[in-house]
């Protein structure tokens, strides 16, 4: 990453009347979530998605999957937003007709002060009926800390009994309609992309980058190693968002 290439992804980012910032895993490294396909700290190294990250594997196993994402919830409750989170809430202020499009399940864009990012991927904090889908508010302990491996049965729900299931987008699973459709129509729409943080390896949320890039808008891309969204970005800025978000909006 050289200073130019930052310089010339501010100056596009500054002019750009139509703003789609798209954020995945590595937007939150630096608060200390873990993302998923990292070489070395991913959670895929560590844990199998198929056993985790599916129906089948709720259904097979209920305490362990509940468990499992309780672990990562609290983590989550106990992290903080960085600078980049930041930078992304001042994009929004800066530029009224910005959109932020985001896989992640953790909150830190909202306290950092984005409102209504659209999640794709659903949220740790919207749990819901496995069965009728009735969203079902679960206290926080604030006394718990993040225990990893703990089985925890899932509540109940109020309505129809059956387990409570975390909020997010499993493999297999249709994302949101109104949040992939939104994010469709943005990406279709804007003038700039700025994509932080993703492999770009996860579909649908994929498309959204090359959507943007084939409706014309220029793409900036954000990630310290190379993706496959390298193809489609104008200025690909090698680095962690934490240091280099701030300086797009300085
Ligand atoms: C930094 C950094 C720093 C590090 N600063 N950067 C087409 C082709 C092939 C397969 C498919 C396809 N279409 C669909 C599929 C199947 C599947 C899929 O995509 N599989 C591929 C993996 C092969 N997709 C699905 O199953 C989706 N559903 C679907 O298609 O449904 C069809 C359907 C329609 C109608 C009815 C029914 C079904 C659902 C996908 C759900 C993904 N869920 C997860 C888990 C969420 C819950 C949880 O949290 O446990 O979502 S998987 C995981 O991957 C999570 C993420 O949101 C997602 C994307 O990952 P992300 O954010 O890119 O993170 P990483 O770790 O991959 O990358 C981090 C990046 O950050 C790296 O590049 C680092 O370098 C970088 N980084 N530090 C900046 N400091």
């Amino acid at each position: 990453m050289t200073e130019p290439e930052t310089a010339r992804a501010a100056a596009l980012l500054g002019q750009a009347p139509r703003v789609v910032v798209f954020t995945g895993a590595g937007m939150s490294a630096e608060s200390g979530v873990p993302t998923f396909r990292d070489a070395l700290t991913g959670l895929w190294q560590r844990y199998d998605p198929q056993a985790l990250a599916t129906p089948e594997a709720f259904h097979a196993d209920p305490e362990l999957v509940y468990g499992w994402y309780e672990w990562r919830r609290q983590t989550v409750r106990l992290a903080e937003p960085h600078a980049g989170h930041r930078a992304v809430a001042a994009i929004e202020k800066r530029v009224p007709q910005a959109v932020l499009v985001t896989q992640n399940v953790d909150d830190l864009h909202e306290r950092a002060g984005s409102v209504a990012p659209l999640h794709l991927h659903g949220s740790l904090f919207a749990p819901r009926c496995s069965r009728c889908s009735h969203p079902v508010p679960v206290a926080d302990d604030t006394t718990l800390e993040p225990t990893e491996g703990r089985r925890i049965p899932p509540p109940r729900c109020p309505r129809c009994a059956a387990p409570v299931r975390p909020g997010v987008v499993w493999f297999g699973e249709a994302l949101p309609p109104e949040a992939l459709e939104a994010a469709v129509e943005a990406a279709a729409n804007c003038d700039l992309l700025l994509t932080v943080g993703t492999s770009g390896l996860v579909y649908p949320a994929a498309e959204i980058p090359q959507v943007a890039a084939r409706r014309g808008a220029t793409v900036i891309q954000i990630n310290p190693l190379p993706t496959p969204l390298d193809e489609v970005s104008r200025v690909n800025l090698r680095g962690p968002a934490a240091q280099l978000l701030p300086a797009l909006v300085r």
